[in-house]
């Protein structure tokens, strides 16, 4: 009668004999116009003495054997298996049977699936050379597509550059924003033009080649004909002086004020020497019904969002600025930023109220915390403003960052649970 050496459906001892199972052979098959796909040959020690037959099972990652459903069964000791997605990854084992009896697993061998790279993406829109553009333009982008039809798109990284220096504007990485970005508030100057690009990640961990560049030009802002960096309707009276200084706002150098909420109050920025900063080069109220996700925001907002640009004195150097509000802050305010591609976030960490909440100093990073254009490029987007959480609970609904930004811009700073204290 023949017998197995170790009836191993009934033990946990491994079958000594089936210890080895060997991937002996591999071939690409490309049938036609269909997806291509790979056989396999896998090849095992026979077992002493001769069983009924073998089973072979296989698994892909996640997965658990089926025992009930051999992928291939026979008294041979190699077997080829066809038809295999080649972007897949694959184990197999092998169990002797003779009758009821049958082995434990052999060792698990596994196959490899072939990494994909998704397609080059391809800009959609703006058109190549389009002009004329708004300021705050969306910028489009094909669907993502790889051969690898079980691989998916993850995020999207986002680039311009400005085609006069060569000098990049803006580097985002979002997972929100895949195929379709709002250019934030201020990334962009007027009759100015930009090359962009995409790239795409997938979730297997692949990345594509960028998108062949595609140019546009801005127009002039109909916002600011007189060309001072703030929007006219934004502008301040002569009377107003948020630094107290003795000098009118509107005629200072180092200071930028702008009207706020249709006039309910001004909000000011302010970077004197030794800020770090060479220049305020716009500044704007945020149009806070432009904010898609106004609906989830966990602040309220006394004096609304404002926006400004920095140019600084190094790239990637530390900008200190104030901020001066002309209704004071309560106890309980936060400071809170938010950009398209971040969401909501508290930055909190990077700035202290003055105890009379007057104005707040603030700590923004080129191409780092707070620097909402993702890149150590010289220039600071930052669009912020304080908020009072409208409740306790407030602080808690509050994302971190969706993204990456190229620099780590906005990702690394955000406390929702820190309080700063006068
Ligand atoms: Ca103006
Ligand atoms: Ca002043
Ligand atoms: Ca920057």
């Amino acid at each position: 009668m023949k017998r197995f050496r170790i009836p191993s459906c009934l033990t946990t001892t491994p079958f000594p004999w089936a210890a080895t199972i060997f991937l002996v052979g591999l071939m690409v098959l490309l049938p036609g116009f269909c997806h291509a796909s790979r056989q396999v040959s896998l090849a095992w020690d026979a077992n002493d003495p001769e069983p009924e037959g073998y089973r072979v099972f296989c698994r892909q990652s996640g997965e658990a054997y089926d025992y009930d459903h051999p992928i291939w069964d026979n008294s041979a000791t190699t077997c080829t298996l066809i038809g295999l997605d080649e972007y897949t990854d694959y184990a197999f084992v092998v169990r002797a049977y003779d009758g009821d009896l049958e082995s434990a697993d052999s060792e698990e061998v596994w196959l490899t699936g072939l990494v994909a790279e998704p397609e080059q993406p391809e800009a959609t829109s703006p058109q190549d050379d389009a002009e004329d553009l708004f300021l705050t333009p969306v910028l489009q982008s094909a669907a993502f597509s790889s051969a690898d039809s079980s691989d998916a798109h993850l995020q999207t990284q986002w680039v311009i550059t400005r085609e006069s220096d060569g000098v990049c504007i803006m580097d985002l990485t979002s997972t929100g924003d895949l195929t379709e970005l709002d250019v934030p508030a201020l990334m962009l100057e007027e009759n100015t033009t930009y090359t962009w690009t995409v790239r795409y990640y997938s979730t297997k961990g692949s990345v594509s080649d960028w998108s062949t560049p595609s140019r546009f030009t801005t127009g002039s802002s109909a916002l600011d004909i007189d060309g001072n960096g703030i929007p006219d309707d934004q502008e301040v009276d002569p009377t107003i002086d948020l630094d107290e200084n003795g000098v009118a706002d509107a005629e200072q150098e180092d200071l930028r004020c702008v009207t706020v909420l249709d006039g309910i109050g001004q909000v000011a920025v302010s970077a004197p020497s030794g800020s770090g900063v060479s220049r305020i080069t716009a500044m704007e109220a945020t149009d806070l019904d432009t904010i898609g996700s106004i609906d989830e925001m966990p602040y309220d907002l006394p004096l609304g969002l404002v926006s400004f640009r920095l140019e600084l004195e190094q790239t990637g150097g530390l900008a200190r600025v104030r901020i001066y509000f002309s209704d004071p802050a309560p106890q309980s305010a936060r400071w809170i930023k938010y950009d398209t591609v971040n969401g909501w976030q508290d930055y909190s960490d990077h700035a202290t109220f003055d105890d009379d909440g007057l104005f707040v100093d603030l700590e923004i990073l080129d191409g780092g915390f707070g620097d909402a254009d993702g890149v150590e490029n010289g220039i600071i987007i930052d669009p912020s403003g304080y908020g009072i959480a409208d409740d306790s609970d407030a602080s808690h609904s509050l994302t971190g960052s969706q993204s990456s930004a190229g620099g780590g811009g906005g990702g690394g700073c955000f406390v929702a649970t820190m309080l700063w204290t006068r």
